[in-house]
């Protein structure tokens, strides 16, 4: 006889549609009655992710692409294969335009927010296809900037096909075993043939999506200077027309912490035939646009695991009893859901406003502020919603308890999932060095303090107060020490604490202004909630400390005392 009859009910994904009113607020504010347009198909994602989809993912928990370097008669054949559910992501993301969207702009400047309401519905029951997806966007993108018409005539149309028979994903090969933060020590070298044709001979050391139709990638052209000014940015397509290599071995594919699904290779480059994409030099500046596209996908993508992993967490709330009934009724695990939904929400605002803000400069339709708090808000939501993610997901493992923690829940790929946000497309700290030089850029400090200013001006709830004034402080405080540090290497040192001040203080001055939107709209206190609750966990990192003796040294003197040792 068995000693016991209980068995817990497993968690199951809600409808992230149905389940989001978030979401759906920040289409129809943004978007008005053409948000009504996207309701059908975005209800339809919504739940093929919470159904199907996320079953087969928990089915296919223990596939893994393989790499088959040799066939059977000695030919080296380097055939990727690919999981049963990314094959159909990539039909399913063709199919509803996951990429195509943005390229349409059948809702105009505010296509970008139609496009990422379908990343964010589809992409936690994808396995990550979100990365080839990014990349793809964002060559299309750095192809059609560079204005190289022949490439954006070849590519363009495949990289934003809706039919998957025709479609193309793009590669990213920048990191090689000399660095992926600083490139400027590429080793890969481009060189001319005798028919005039380049040719990359090198070895990039992380290559995602190897299954890519074509990449862009970093090289030296033969005579050019060393470091990354030298650099240029070619195109090329990875196999010929007859379908062999073209020129690109795989050496291995790489054994991740998490990411398990998506094929990371170490690629030689053994004479790849390339063409460059604009010009022998500034291949760095031109990469960047596909970087603040990719980084926009990082944000939205950190925050569909967000929305995922709470979702889990409060439906095995409602399931789960324990002293005495469901966990979702005990006031302190409601009080931790609420936290992390809290976050969810600056989070979700950040990354939604970063992506208005690049559909809006790439229809031409942003003015010179706008652009200039583009660049600097990129970096910012990146850095700051991987962090979030990263920490909301091993709280959410742990709302689960032991079970949390154990492969087949299929729980623990959550925290795995995350941990790659803060780190590819730009570590937290690449991002804070980076959002440091958009802010010294023309307009871009005034246009993120007209940003914040903005938001929190038009709140007249009595209740948004504390929010507004954490926010207003904080604002102030990282002006102040900006203006205060005129050492270059406090300001690098003090770089993450005002890039995340600034993050959470964007985040939370946008809560704000939605929490009024939602009051004036009679759409409830929930959003008001959230903005109370992002600042009672605080948005400034820079605080009152930083900067203690007027120009922020004493930050410097820490980290010499705490790292001292001893002169070994
Ligand atoms: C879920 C979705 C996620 C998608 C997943 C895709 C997976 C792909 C896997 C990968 O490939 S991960 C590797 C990604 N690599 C990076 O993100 C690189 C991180 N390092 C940096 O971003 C460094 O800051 C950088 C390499 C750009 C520094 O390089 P340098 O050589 O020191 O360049 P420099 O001098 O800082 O910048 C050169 C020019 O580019 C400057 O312009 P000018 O020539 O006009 O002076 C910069 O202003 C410009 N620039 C740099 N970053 C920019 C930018 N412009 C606009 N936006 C930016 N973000």
């Amino acid at each position: 006889m068995p000693t016991t009859t209980f068995f817990q009910d497993p968690p199951r994904p809600p409808d992230g549609w149905e389940s989001d009113p978030l979401l759906r607020e920040v289409l129809a504010r943004a978007l008005g009655p053409a948000a009504d347009e996207l309701a059908p198909e975005l209800r339809e994602l919504a739940a093929l992710a919470a159904g199907p989809l996320h079953e087969q993912q928990l089915a296919e928990r223990e596939v893994e692409p393989e790499l088959v370097p040799w066939d059977a008669w000695g030919r080296r054949v380097d055939r990727i294969t690919l999981t049963p559910l990314w094959r159909e992501a990539a039909a399913l993301a063709a199919r509803h335009g996951l990429v195509a969207a943005a390229y349409e702009r059948r809702h105009g400047a505010r296509s970008r927010l139609h496009q990422f309401a379908m990343v964010h519905l589809l992409e936690p029951s994808l396995d990550v296809y979100a990365c080839p997806l990014a990349m793809t966007d964002g060559a299309a993108r750095t192809l059609i900037e560079c204005g190289n018409g022949a490439l954006v005539e070849r590519a363009v149309p495949r990289l934003t096909s809706r039919d998957p028979s025709r479609a193309w994903t793009s590669g990213q090969w920048m990191t090689e075993r000399t660095g992926g933060s600083d490139v400027s020590g590429t080793e890969t070298a481009a060189r001319r043939g005798p028919d005039g044709s380049w040719r990359l001979w090198g070895t990039k050391w992380f290559s995602s999506a190897t299954t890519a139709e074509m990449a862009l990638a970093l090289a030296r052209p033969e005579g050019a200077p060393g470091g990354s000014r030298g650099l240029a940015l070619f195109y090329l397509e990875t196999r010929n027309e007859d379908g062999s290599a073209n020129g690109i071995l795989v050496n291995r594919l790489k054994d991740k912490l998490g990411t398990r699904k998506l094929p990371t290779a170490e690629l030689t480059l053994d004479g790849a035939r390339a063409v460059p994409v604009a010009g022998l030099g500034d291949g760095v500046r031109h990469v960047a646009t596909m970087l603040n596209v990719t980084r926009t996908w990082n944000a939205v993508v950190a925050v569909a695991g967000m929305t995922r992993g709470i979702g889990l967490a409060r439906d095995f709330a409602r399931r789960r009893r324990a002293f005495g009934g469901a966990l979702a009724g005990k006031p302190l695990h409601a009080d931790v859901l609420a936290g992390l939904e809290a976050e969810r929400e600056g989070a979700l605002l950040l990354a939604f406003r970063a992506a208005e803000l690049l559909g809006l400069a790439e229809a031409g339709e942003a003015g010179a502020p706008e652009r200039a708090l583009l660049r600097a808000l990129t970096p910012l939501a990146k850095l700051t919603t991987g962090k979030q993610a990263v920490a909301i997901a091993s709280e959410v493992i742990e709302c689960f308890g032991g079970a949390g923690y154990v492969e087949d829940t299929g729980v623990p790929r959550l925290l795995r999932d995350a941990q790659v946000l803060p780190i590819w497309e730009g570590t937290t700290s690449v991002l804070a060095l980076d959002a440091l030089r958009a802010l010294s850029g023309e307009g871009a400090a005034a246009a993120l303090e007209a940003e914040v200013r903005g938001r929190l001006a038009g709140a007249r709830d009595a209740a948004l107060r504390p929010a507004v004034d954490a926010a207003a402080g904080a604002l102030a405080r990282a002006g102040a020490w900006l203006a205060a540090a005129a050492d270059g290497r406090v300001r690098e040192a003090g770089a993450r604490r005002l890039a995340m001040t600034l993050g959470r203080t964007l985040e939370l001055a946008l809560l704000v202004s939605h929490a009024q939107w939602c009051l004036d709209e009679g759409r409830g206190r929930r959003a008001a909630a959230a903005a109370r609750r992002l600042a009672r966990h605080g948005v400034d990192l820079v605080g009152p400390f930083e900067g203690g003796d007027g120009a922020g040294h004493d930050a410097l003197d820490e980290a010499a005392l705490l790292l001292d040792d001893g002169g070994r």
